[in-house]
Parts: structure tokens; sequence; C-alpha cells
């Protein structure tokens, strides 16, 4: 129980209009809302005068402790760390991924770190099951059904790359998907194709290319296209909806907008990497440009204007950040960080950090530029992320009855991202020395205030695990 709350001046966004109102929140719910002026007393009072009032952001894709490198490493940010970066960035929701670890199932996994999760977690979460290599063979998909009917494990991440380790074969993608789309689920996909990475990998190392930016050169284009069009053909075939993750690429991009116009149910994603930092940010700078390594790749600066483009007309779904932090420090590091692969690419641990940066970076460049309307900002990093993934009506729009993630939203709070100001333990960012003019004032959850300019909470464990009933329904 929490006190009851009513947040007056603000202008509601949502993913198809605004208006000014003021919200009455009881017990984590909005009970009312009323033109402005229209509600008083009964609560303590947020003054959102001059701001937006935005639902609280969802980042279905974040890896916390996420174990890599053959289970050698981890990413840095645990589930308290990581969720108190999301929660200073206004994300109130956040889905994690779970692997199956040596001589464990995936339902021992998937409950291990359900517990793990819901004993840090400072916002509310869900997970989605890795599919196990061989699934079809060894069972493992029978174990995913059972995780959607008792977890609400409604999205699979199957991924395409990595072979020996996580890669999994056509065979299995048609099971799984055909088995997704009979309990409700909805396959999420790595798209690229791994034995073209693993071949341009070994030709690189042969030729001697291993220093860190060649880490782009072993993930061509064509891999991430062809895989892309596989996914959905298997999806095609099998008659389920298709969500493709970490979209990086024009091409990628275009064979998604191809399929919806044939009128396929296929998503995609994209991250803020790609559309803000490029390959010729990092191209032969040296041990720097570990800290842009993620699959797929930050690809050529060509490939930003059709990812915008293609956000802009719907043709991509969401933008979520992918956050798989790993330190930037030179000395040697228990478990490795990124200077593992200190001139030797294959050994950097993926990824880059982003959880609390990802809206104030998306408003900026995409909001305040004129490329994404405010609707349309709300809708990707919000509204279709919980209806995709099977979260709404509870979360991702405010409207009565839906949880209090409220996000009071500054357009008129300037600052100069850096790494010493965020939360993320990765210690750094990307985006250091980028100003933005807009940021959270007040973030809710569930009508509980978690960061104010008085106040930032961060009690660990009150994020509460989402079951959710079904996903890939834009409905
Ligand atoms: N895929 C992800 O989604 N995240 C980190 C690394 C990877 O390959
Ligand atoms: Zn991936
Ligand atoms: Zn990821």
């Amino acid at each position: 129980m929490t006190d009851p709350i009513v947040v007056v001046n603000g202008r509601v966004v949502t993913a198809d209009d605004e208006f000014d109102a003021d919200l009455r929140i009881v017990d984590g719910v909005i009970t009312e809302m009323s033109p402005r002026g229209g509600l008083s007393g009964g609560g303590d009072v947020i003054d959102a005068d001059g701001c937006y009032l935005l639902p609280g952001g969802i980042d279905t894709h974040t890896h916390f402790e996420n174990p890599t490198l053959m289970f050698t490493t981890a990413s840095i940010d645990d589930f308290h760390s990581g969720t108190v970066a999301a929660a200073h960035g206004g994300t109130t929701t956040i889905i994690d991924f779970v692997k199956t670890e040596p001589d464990s199932t995936i339902t021992e996994c998937f409950e291990r770190r359900r517990e793990i999760a819901a004993s840090k977690c400072v916002v509310d979460f869900a997970l989605h099951p890795v599919v196990p290599i061989a699934a079809a063979e060894t069972g493992a998909l029978a174990e995913l059904a059972d995780l959607a009917q008792r977890h609400g494990a409604m999205t699979w991440k199957f991924f395409m790359a990595y072979p020996g380790t996580l890669m999994v074969d056509d065979r299995t993608l048609i099971e799984g998907m055909r088995l997704a789309k009979q309990v409700g689920a909805m396959p999420i996909l790595h798209a690229e194709n791994g034995h073209i990475v693993h071949d341009a990998t070994t030709r690189l190392i042969e030729a001697g290319l291993t220093a860190e930016h060649h880490h782009h050169d072993a993930h061509p284009h064509v891999a991430e296209a062809e895989a892309v069009y596989r996914a959905i053909s298997i999806g095609e075939y099998v008659d389920s909806p298709v969500f493709i993750v970490h979209v990086s690429s024009a091409r990628a991009a275009e064979e998604i907008a191809r399929a919806k116009r044939q009128g396929k149910a296929v998503y995609g994603e994209t991250c803020p990497q790609y559309l803000l930092s490029a390959l010729e940010d990092y191209e032969g700078i040296g041990f720097p440009a570990a800290a842009y390594v993620c699959s797929p790749p930050i690809r050529e600066r060509a490939n930003q204007e059709a990812l915008w483009s293609a956000l802009a007309a719907g043709h991509l779904d969401t933008i979520a950040t992918d956050h798989a932090p790993f330190s930037m420090c030179e000395e040697a590091c228990f478990p490795p960080q990124k200077s593992n692969g200190k001139g030797y690419f294959p050994h950097i641990p993926n990824g880059v950090p982003g959880v609390e940066e990802r809206l104030m970076v998306m408003w900026e460049s995409g909001v305040t530029t004129g490329r994404l309307t405010r609707q349309q900002f709300v809708d990707l990093t919000a509204t279709r992320p919980a209806k995709l993934f099977g979260l709404h009506p509870q979360k991702g729009s405010l409207h009565v009855g839906a949880d209090a993630d409220v996000v009071v939203w500054d357009p008129r709070a300037p600052r100069t991202l850096s790494s010493s100001d965020l939360l993320s333990r990765a210690g750094y960012t990307i985006y250091e020395g980028t100003k933005v003019s807009a940021s959270p004032r007040f973030v809710l959850s569930r009508g509980e205030v978690l960061v104010s300019p008085a106040l930032s909470s961060s009690v660990a464990g009150r994020g509460r695990y989402l079951h959710r009933q079904r996903a890939g329904v834009l409905a």
C-alpha cells in the first residue's frame, strides 16, 4: 500500500494523443484522470507544471548479471544496480533473459533466476527464456511450454548465431516457433547467420585482423539480412508472429518492412546505439573501440537514416537497449571485462550499456529533431513494447486501471550525459558528453516515487515479477 497521490498540471502523452489532465493514484493504480484542475485533495500532490506525463518506459531487452563467453564472465550490473539505473532514466519495467547453464535445465535456471531477480529488482520485471541448443531433440521445448503456462514466460529467444553454444538449427526454429504459436508465446530472434559470422571471424583471425573494431567485419550485413529473411519465412510456414531483436542495418529493416507490407505479423526492435553511433566513431581507435562492441555490430553511419525512417513509418516497433554492460577498466578484472579482448576482438564480451540513457537520448535525437512525434516516442518506448510483450493494459500507457508507472518528464531539464553521473557499473557511456534537453523529474512505479528532485529510492526486491497471459498481439 502506498499513500494516495495526485499528479497535477501535467500534459499526458499517449501513443496517439496528448491532453492536459490530472491523475489520482490509489494503491499503485491510476484511479482517476480528470481535466486539469479537476482533482483536489486526498493525498500527496506532485506538481508536474511544464512537464509531460509519460507511461513508465519499458525496456524489453536487458542483460543484468548475464553469463557470457561460454560462462567465463558476466555483465557487471546485477538486477539491483541495473534496475536502479533504469528507474533513474524513467524505465519502470524491464525484461531480461535466462540462459541454460551447464548441467542444468532451462526450468531450473528460469526458476533460480526469477528468484534472484525478485530479490534485487527495484522495478517490475519479466524474463525471456533462451531456447536451449537442440531443444527439438532434447525435449526442452516441452519445458518452454511449461514455463509459459506456469510462469507466464511468453517470449522465447532463439539465437540464430553462436554455433555450438546458443545457435539453434532450423528444426528447432520450426518446431519451437510452432509450439510458441500454440501456447500464445512470441518467438524473439537474434537474427544473424552464425555460420557466416563464424567463418568471417576465422578468416579475420587468419589474416591477423584482430583489432577491436574488426568485430564489425566479422558480422557482415548479409549474415543479418539472411537470418531475418529465414526467421520471417519460418514464421510464415508455421503461422507464427516473429519479433526480430536488435535490428542494426538498413537491409534487415527492409526485410521486416517487406514482410509487413505483405501483411505478416513481423515485428522489429532497434536500439539507440544503432541510431546514434556508427562504425566511423570507433574504427581504428584501438582498445577504446571495445566500448562499442556488440552484436550485431554498430554499423556504418549510412544505415542510420534507414533505421530512423523505419521507426517513423512503423516498420520497426520498439526501441530497447540491449543493455549488456562490461567495464572498460584495463586492469585484470574478475570476472573478465572488455580488456579480456584487448587487441583480439573475439574475446571482447559483447554489449553496450544504455538502460538509463535510453529515454533521454531518444527524446533528444528523435523528438527534439522532429524525426518522431511525442506520441511515437511513447509508442516505441512503452506502449508497443507493452502490447507485443504481453504487458498491456497493466503497463505501457496512462489510463484508469493501469499501474501508476508514471514519468513526470521535464522537457526543459538539460544535462550533459557523463558516466560520472550515470548509475550503471559499466563506468562508461558511449553517449559521454551528449547534451540532452529533457530528463525525468519524478519517476513513479506502481504509485511509489522512486526518483524525485529530493529522493532516490533503491529498495532491492520491491520490483514484482510480471506473469504474462500471451504475447505477439498488437491489440
Ligand atoms: N545478443 C544480445 O542480444 N545481447 C548481447 C549479445 C548478443 O549476441
Ligand atoms: Zn542477441
Ligand atoms: Zn541482447
